[in-house]
């Protein structure tokens, strides 16, 4: 085990410094944790072959005593996530806005660990729940730690974080029987937003398909609060920060996350880990929007209301680097679960703005580490100690693991030069907070510039595309179906009487209930709370509609890479048939999966096997983007088995693209869609150019016009 050396000052990246920490027991003989070498690890030690057993065994008793202790308390939100490193890379020199040592230059790299997580689900919960998903960035710059711990939604429910543990409390599950599990859709959740109309911009968000991801690699990130460039002449800049996926941004139907959670509920996590496992790494770029400090009250909205985006057609987005994911853990719990992240650890050249919510996590997520991770020393883990060197004069507590030498562990001091002395004795630079005029009463009270909650959440809806918003009105229709009190159902359609007409009367019908023209008397009692005069005129908005807001009018970049498609087949298939398309695939950076009806050896039409390692027995066409039936003398096989018609009629209700090569579209007899006509994507009795069809129809990621043609339900 190589724990010995100078762990802070040797690392030049975060790998070197992690692998000092990592222990490969091939070829190693078992030992205990003092290093004692164990002959046998079945046996415990006993008077006799049938014991009593001897509490000397010291060897048993610290097995079963580590053991005992093998679990620490989960994150109370957030709990269930997966974790990669990485590396930034900065696109050009930042110092016009910031003085931060990662954002100077082009090309400078820096390395990073991300973790990815859902909610309200605990660590054993399934990743495709309805959920915002976490997106926790450590940056571990040569000029210490910066966390970026942001969301894949651009705003939360609430505006102060004193109401925080309510939101949460409402969300998990209920207290009484603890369900349901990783979900939203239950009573008290829809009681409090229905309470609390500051929520009902996000609630549009998780309503829509941004709450079910197809993959943690097709999410934007979000900074969410406003944050501070400052640069070195101490001038600052408001900031949102954004992730945008190279991959784009794509979702995956209701009706197929929940069968995902069936039938693999680590889908994201499996995702993500094969895909940087084989090469794919998932690439971000890190954008900005940036406001000058005298603008800061030119918007309709308060840039300190975390429930407000910044329309990108107000303040255009710009790419200052690139984040790429090429490193899977060596190890779950030391790395992905053991890291520590908290929005108060910032470095040079960025800081706080005052949001109220993010002010209140600046204390909660230090104080949270020290209960979940045993102690005020949890910054020494390996995967949350920084890059470069670490001096000061705090010491011991629990599992302390720095030996500080000398005589000394205050400041000032004689015996040790004055050491470690301040930065900028000998013109170091150190992180120095913005100096900004605060003056003001100490008052519990909200601004009146928050008072606006259902602006954002009409700009949202309306620049949706037509499938997204039914989306939106399905998912309320589940959600508020599995509220079993009819009194919060009408109270939150009184919310969303507030934002959309159309989307009311929707839900309404789905409910059975009648459309309310106004909020709810007890929502607005709730809201007076905090604007005794509400609800307040809401101020005009600059924008009616955003392009940036609707995944389907975004997805600029269209790729089928890393794109998984299903090839149904059994024995005596076409080789050839499955070449023509596969190539094309490969050629875009898909992958071809081959199912057949047992794992092992395939045989093909033309002679000669292939190893198969899916079935129709562990498979399903919702893990998959597309599906193909490639030409041979397997059609008899495949017309018997009822797992493989279930692969096509669950692939066309979701919309996916599905072709029959030549010679088997007979099958489609089978099928529910049998008397449908060939789509975009329903390609049928192919020949020619089709793999190029086919992946040109991938690219479009659904044929939602299907839906809308048919009224499939999401
Ligand atoms: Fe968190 N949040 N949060 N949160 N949050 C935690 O910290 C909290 C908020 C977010 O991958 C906890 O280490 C308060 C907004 C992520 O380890 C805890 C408030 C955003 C993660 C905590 C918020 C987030 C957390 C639980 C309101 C989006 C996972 C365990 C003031 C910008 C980090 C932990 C990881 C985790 C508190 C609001 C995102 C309890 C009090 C807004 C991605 O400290």
């Amino acid at each position: 085990m190589k724990t010995k050396g100078k762990l802070a000052t040797a690392a030049d990246t975060k790998k070197e410094q992690l692998s000092q920490f990592e222990v490969n027991a091939t070829d190693r003989v078992l030992t205990t944790n003092d290093g004692v070498a164990i002959n046998d690890n079945n046996n415990s030690l006993k008077i006799g072959e049938r014991g009593p057993s001897l509490t000397e065994d010291f060897i048993f008793r610290e097995k079963l005593a580590h053991f005992d202790r093998e679990r620490i308390p989960e994150r109370v939100v957030h709990a269930r996530g997966t974790g990669a490193h990485g590396v930034f890379e900065c696109y050009e020199d930042l110092s016009e806005y910031s003085c931060a040592s990662f954002l100077s230059a082009k090309g400078k790299k820096t390395p990073l660990f991300l973790r990815f997580s859902t909610v309200a689900g605990f660590r054993g919960s399934t990743d495709l729940a309805r959920d915002a998903r976490g997106f926790s960035v450590k940056f571990y710059t040569d000029e210490g730690n910066f966390d970026l711990i942001g969301n894949n939604i651009p705003v939360f429910f609430i505006q102060d974080a004193m109401n925080f543990p309510d939101l949460i409390h409402a969300v998990k599950p209920e207290p009484h029987n603890e369900i349901p599990q990783a979900a939203s859709a239950h009573d008290t959740f829809w009681d409090f937003v229905s309470l609390m109309p500051e929520a009902a911009h996000m609630v549009m968000w998780v309503m829509s398909d941004r709450g079910i991801p197809r993959s943690l690699r097709m999410m934007e990130g979000f900074g969410v609060h406003t944050f501070k460039l400052i640069n070195k002449d101490g001038v600052a800049h408001f900031v949102k920060f954004h992730w945008k996926p190279l991959l784009g941004v794509h979702s995956v139907t209701w009706n197929e996350a929940q069968k995902i959670s069936g039938y693999n509920s680590d889908f994201h996590r499996q995702d993500l880990y094969d895909a940087i496992d084989s090469g794919n790494f998932p690439e971000w770029e890190l954008g900005v929007q940036i406001v000058s400090t005298a603008d800061e009250h030119k918007f309709s909205f308060d840039l300190l209301d975390p429930t407000k985006l910044i329309p990108e057609e107000l303040v255009p987005v710009k790419r200052i680097g690139k984040m790429t994911l090429n490193r899977n853990p060596e190890n779950f719990f030391a790395e992905t679960e053991q890291a520590a992240f908290h929005p108060g650890r910032v470095v040079r050249g960025i800081d706080f703005s005052n949001d109220p919510l993010l002010q209140g996590r600046l204390f909660s997520y230090s104080d949270t580490q020290i209960y979940r991770l045993g102690g005020a020393n949890h910054q020494e883990l390996p995967i949350n100690r920084p890059v470069n060197s670490v001096y000061n004069n705090q010491r011991d507590g629990a599992m302390r693991t720095t030996i500080s030498k000398g005589e000394t562990a205050y400041f000032p001091n004689s015996i040790n030069n004055g050491c470690p002395y301040q930065a900028m004795l000998k013109g170091e630079k150190a992180f120095t907070s913005h100096e900004e005029q605060v003056d003001g009463k100490k008052i519990r009270a909200r601004s009146n510039s928050f008072a606006d909650h259902f602006t954002q959440a009409t700009l949202f809806f309306n620049s949706q595309s037509p499938v997204e918003k039914q989306h939106i009105i399905n998912a309320f229709s589940f959600e508020l179906s599995k509220v079993n009190r009819v009194d919060i159902r009408k109270r939150y359609l009184g919310i969303l009487s507030q934002i959309d007409t159309n989307l009311t009367e929707q839900v309404a019908g789905n409910l059975g209930l009648d459309v309310p023209s106004k909020l709810d008397d007890l929502t607005v009692h709730f809201a007076q709370q905090n604007h005794p005069n509400y609800p307040l005129k809401a101020p005009k908005p600059e924008v009616l509609k955003s392009v940036a807001l609707s995944m389907e009018t975004n997805s600029d970049k269209a790729t089928i890479a890393t794109r998984k498609v299903a090839f149904l087949v059994a024995d005596g298939v076409s080789k050839a048939s499955i070449d023509a398309l596969k190539k094309e695939l490969e050629k875009g950076g898909a992958q071809a999966c081959i199912i057949s009806n047992k794992v092992g050896e395939l045989l093909f039409m033309e002679g000669g096997t292939e190893n198969v390692q899916h079935s129709y027995l562990t498979e399903a066409s919702v893990l998959y983007d597309a599906i193909y039936i490639p030409s041979g003398k397997h059609l008899e096989v495949l017309a018997e088995e009822a797992d493989f018609f279930q692969f096509l009629n669950e692939a066309y209700r979701h919309c996916k693209v599905i072709c029959f090569a030549k010679g088997t579209e007979k099958l489609i007899e089978h099928t529910y869609f049998s008397n449908k006509k060939a789509d975009a994507g329903l390609l049928i009795n192919t020949s020619g150019d089709f793999a190029k069809t086919f992946v040109q129809a991938l690219k479009a990621h659904r044929i939602w016009d299907r839906e809308t043609a048919r009224k499939v339900p999401s």
